[in-house]
Order: structure tokens, then C-alpha cells, then sequence
């Protein structure tokens, strides 16, 4: 009832009486009042006047699932999940799927208590500030395909940032998204797979939005969409902004099977090509430039020796970033 009474609220430029209402909804002027007293509770400021009836004055910035689905026509998010505080929202996916979970469905938390950097590192994600998010997916690719995933949801995210904040984000391979040169978003994609068939994927994506300070172990390298634009970025716009993105290119992914249509716009927004970085794998070392990524999201390093290396994967470090010069 509730969500009901606020998608009539919403629609509304005026007010609107306690009797249409009702009318409307076929239901009593008690119930309607109802639903008004719980939505006001959640923050939302209705005014109510006499003989006028219910106006929606301002909605809250909270990550409901009514708010984020509103307006929103991706198949991914038709399932939602919305919690106030969870371990990790990556790790309820991954429970989830257990009850039955669909391909598309969303967690959301306000705060993760236990988010999951790659790697056993960890996510910082205060309450009420970022949007803290997984996606469960169950594509029909080959399993070695998945990184893909990383590079699709990055290039997702750098552009709903410049479309809702207006402002130039970049990729360092493969999963952080940096603002002047600080990390605003970190994504990590798991999966479940056997042998050469995939069970499914969790795309966990992690993005600093209102934050105004980080604690001192990261202070030094991580930013905010509030701190790098000076103005409260709405939380529910830009997810639902990267959601819209990342449908439309892990949909041209999906029909490709690679990279191939996506990797030039991909390649604008890398910082990460045409630098000098340093690669360390479990057993080695390298430095060198990176001259090129190609479909499959892979980097070609060109090393001082004139030899050249194809890096899948391992830790990135790019001059210039994160205190590596
Ligand atoms: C990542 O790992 O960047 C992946 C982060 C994914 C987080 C999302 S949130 C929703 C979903 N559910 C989860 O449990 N996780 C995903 P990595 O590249 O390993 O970076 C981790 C490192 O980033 C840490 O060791 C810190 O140095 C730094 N860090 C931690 N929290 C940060 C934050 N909020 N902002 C910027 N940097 C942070």
C-alpha cells in the first residue's frame, strides 16, 4: 500500500486529496493515512493540508527499493534487495542464489560491515554515503570471459559519473575508477564456475558518493563524488544511471562475446594506457608502458628491452597513482 500511495504522490505536481486517494487505490481514507505516517517515518516530507490533501515536498536519498526502481526499465534490478546493514553485499548474492536468487537481481545496503576488496582486502563502506551494490549474473560465457565483466561495469561507471555529476572519471586496470588521481569506486566481480562452465557471477561495485572524510589507512588515496564536485550527489540518480549503462554495454558484450565494440570508448577513459606502471604476479616483477589493451580487456606492456608482455592479470601500479613514482 505504501509503495502505491507514493507512486501517486510522486505522479502528482499538486496535492491531492485523502479521498481521491483512496478512491483510486480502492482502499479506506485510514489506510491511505497509514501508508502516509510509515512513508513520512522513512523520511519522506509529505505536507498535509486540510480540504487539499497530501503533497510530496521532498524525497529522502535512501537506497529503497520503490526509489530505485522508479522510472527504471533495466531487466537488471527487477529483484531487489535492499538492506540497512550487511556483511557484504557480494557475499548475500552469493546466499541468495542459494534461495533461488534470478539472473539480474540486485543487493543494495546502506553500510557493509565486511566489504570485500579483491584479493582478502577490504572495502570501506560507512553507512548512509556510498552505494554499496551487487549484481548477480548468470551469462552463457566461457568462465576465462569474466574479467570482462570488470572492464564493462568500469566503463559503466566512468560515464553515469560524467553524466550525473559532470564530472571526468578514469579506469586504472581493471577495477578502480580514480578522480584526480584518487579512487572513487572499486569494482570486484566473483564467480562460481566448474571446469569450463559458469554457475554465475557477482558484480559487486563499490562507489564513494557523499563522503566528506575517509579514515586515516586511506585518507591518502581515496575520494568522494562530493568531495571532488562540492555538491551532494544523489545516490538513487546515479545508480540508476549506472545501471542503464551497464545494461546497454554488457548487453553489446554478451551479443560480441568480447570486447571488441567497447574497448576504443574504454580506452578514453584509461589511465592506465600510455603510462608507466609496474606489474607485480606471485613470482615477478616488471615495469614497462603499457601500449595497448586489447578485446578481450588485456594489456600489452612494452618493456625498456623492446620486449613486449600481454598482463591478464596481477596488481597494476601506475606512476603517478597511490603514492608509486
Ligand atoms: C576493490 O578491491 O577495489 C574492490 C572493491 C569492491 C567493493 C564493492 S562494494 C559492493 C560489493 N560488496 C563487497 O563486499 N565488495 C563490493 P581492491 O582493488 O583490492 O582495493 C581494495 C583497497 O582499496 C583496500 O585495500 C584499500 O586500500 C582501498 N579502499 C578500501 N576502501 C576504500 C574506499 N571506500 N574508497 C577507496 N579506497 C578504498
Amino acid at each position: 500500500m505504501k509503495d502505491k500511495v507514493l507512486k501517486v504522490l510522486k505522479e502528482s505536481d499538486d496535492f491531492i486529496s485523502g479521498e481521491q486517494l483512496s478512491k483510486q487505490l480502492g482502499v479506506s481514507r485510514t489506510a491511505v493515512w497509514k501508508a502516509v505516517t510509515k512513508l513520512k517515518e522513512e523520511g519522506y516530507d509529505i505536507t498535509s493540508v486540510t480540504r487539499k490533501g497530501y503533497q510530496l515536498v521532498h524525497t529522502p536519498d535512501k537506497l529503497t527499493k520503490q526509489e530505485i526502481q522508479y522510472g527504471l526499465n533495466t531487466k537488471i534490478g527487477r529483484e531487489i534487495y535492499c538492506y540497512d546493514e550487511i556483511d557484504s553485499t557480494n557475499q548475500q548474492v552469493k546466499r541468495l542464489v542459494l534461495e533461488g536468487a534470478k539472473n539480474g537481481s540486485l543487493v543494495i545496503a546502506e553500510e557493509q560491515t565486511k566489504g570485500k576488496g579483491s584479493k582478502g582486502r577490504g572495502w570501506v563502506s560507512p553507512s548512509g554515503t556510498g552505494i554499496w551494490m551487487s549484481c548477480l549474473l548468470t551469462p552463457d560465457i566461457n568462465p576465462t570471459k569474466a574479467p570482462m565483466v570488470t572492464i564493462v561495469a568500469g566503463l559503466a561507471v566512468c560515464q553515469a559519473i560524467q553524466e550525473v555529476v559532470g564530472i571526468e572519471a578514469g579506469i586504472k586496470w581493471p577495477n578502480d575508477i580514480v578522480i584526480q588521481k584518487k579512487k572513487v569506486c572499486g569494482i570486484l566481480t566473483e564467480m562460481s564456475a566448474e571446469m569450463d562452465h559458469l554457475n554465475y557471477l557477482v558484480l559487486g561495485i563499490g562507489i564513494n558518493v557523499n563522503q566528506e572524510s575517509f579514515p586515516e589507512e586511506i585518507k591518502e588515496i581515496a575520494t568522494s563524488l562530493k568531495l571532488e564536485s562540492n555538491t551532494n550527489v544523489s545516490r538513487v540518480v546515479l545508480l540508476q544511471e549506472v545501471l542503464k549503462k551497464f545494461e546497454k554495454y554488457y548487453d553489446i558484450f554478451i551479443s560480441d562475446g568480447d570486447l571488441r565494440s567497447l574497448i576504443d570508448e574504454y580506452k578514453q577513459y584509461s589511465v592506465t594506457l600510455n603510462s608507466k606502471v609496474r606489474v607485480t604476479n606471485r613470482e615477478e616483477e616488471i615495469e614497462g608502458t603499457i601500449v595497448d589493451i586489447n578485446e578481450f580487456g588485456e594489456l600489452r606492456l612494452s618493456q625498456a628491452n623492446g620486449e613486449d608482455t600481454m598482463v591478464r592479470s596481477g596488481d597494476v601500479s601506475v606512476r603517478g597513482l597511490y603514492g608509486y613514482v
